[in-house]
């Protein structure tokens, strides 16, 4: 358990240092209220001791901008025991409105400030798996069951993001959608099972395509969804005429290249992609505008063969 201990009375900071160091707890320092609120977003702790009369700001204060600070983040609600000289209801009743837990006398008696930070430090192991849990099902509602990549709901999410941030700058952008050849006549000859080992290893050389595409900077933050079914889209910030077409054609060869057999598809024998591309030299207008021209690429693509991509000029007077 981490402690942020706020007191400006350094021989109250020995004291209590030395005690919770005892314990095995690590400590940190703040020596007013607004030290305190900084310290608090930085170190994460899973609990602080406040003192309430301290210079520069007080420890009300200081626990009103980190209950503020908190809600801005997704973290959950941390403990804050405030440190009195005295032990009053008053005391007992201010604290909690000014969004604390709990008060404790500062010259708490030894066993009674171990029992305690014992119970807090239950409560903060609890804090954690909760938060774990918290972010596995973040990822898991983001996430296609199948193929792991971002589920469809995420990409419109990360989208609205990337169209809207295009649009306020006047950035391009681009967008790919890819659709496996004859998908129908692979479940129907190799079983729905396979078709899925398909999808997932499909999904995931999308995905090292676009990943490598990432690390070599030919795009930025480019990434790829499931859109449905064995459709996928690759979303491309800052896209350009060469990086989209490049993007696209590198991902039709890695498809072909996985070299899964595929009887019913044409002459190849294996599993291929069609890929249609569209982009903006400059975001206005909607989105779905896009979506409509790649899509419209992409029956150009099937209808030369399939196999291969279609990346269409810019769209302008959107
Ligand atoms: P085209 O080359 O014109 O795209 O032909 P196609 O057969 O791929 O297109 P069609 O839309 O006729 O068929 C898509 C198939 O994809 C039908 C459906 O059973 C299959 N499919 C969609 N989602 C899944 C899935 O999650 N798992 C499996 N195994 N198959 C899926
Ligand atoms: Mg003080
Ligand atoms: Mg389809
Ligand atoms: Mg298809």
């Amino acid at each position: 358990m981490k402690i942020l201990l706020v007191d400006d009375a350094r021989s109250v900071v020995m004291v209590m240092t030395a005690r919770l160091s005892s314990y095995g707890y690590e400590v940190v320092h703040a020596s007013n209220g607004q030290e305190a609120v900084d310290v608090f977003a930085s170190a994460a702790p899973d609990l602080v001791l406040m003192d309430i009369e301290m210079p520069v700001m007080n420890g009300f204060t200081a626990t009103n901008r980190i209950r503020a600070f908190e809600a801005t983040q997704q973290w959950a609600w941390t403990p804050i025991i405030f440190l009195t000289s005295s032990d009053t209801v008053e005391n007992l009743v201010t604290a909690i409105d000014a969004g604390g837990d709990d008060f404790m006398s500062k010259f708490v008696p030894e066993p009674v400030l171990h029992a305690k930070m014992n119970a807090m430090s239950r409560i903060a192991g609890l804090r954690q798996s909760l938060s774990q849990a918290n972010r596995r099902l973040q990822d898991l509602a983001s996430q296609d069951g199948l193929t792991g990549l971002c589920n469809r709901r995420s990409m419109d999410f990360r989208t609205d993001q990337m169209w809207q941030e295009a649009q306020s700058k006047g950035l391009s952008f681009g967008l790919l959608m890819l659709d496996i050849d004859n998908f129908k006549k692979f479940n129907d000859h190799y079983g729905h099972q396979s078709g899925d080992d398909c999808l997932r290893n499909v999904a995931h050389a999308i995905e090292t395509a676009v990943q490598r595409s990432n690390a070599l900077k030919h795009t930025e933050l480019a990434f790829a969804a499931r859109y449905g079914g064995e459709e996928f889209a690759v979303m491309v910030p800052k896209a350009g005429s060469e990086s989209l077409t490049r993007l696209a054609q590198l991902i039709v060869q890695a498809v072909r290249a996985l070299a899964i057999a595929h009887a019913e598809n044409a002459s190849w024998g294996r599993v291929t992609i069609s890929v249609g591309g569209a982009w903006v030299a400059s975001a206005s207008g909607q989105v779905v505008v896009l979506f409509r021209a790649a899509d419209a690429s992409l029956y150009r693509a099937k209808q030369q063969g399939r196999n291969c991509a279609v990346v269409q000029e810019p769209l302008s007077g959107q």
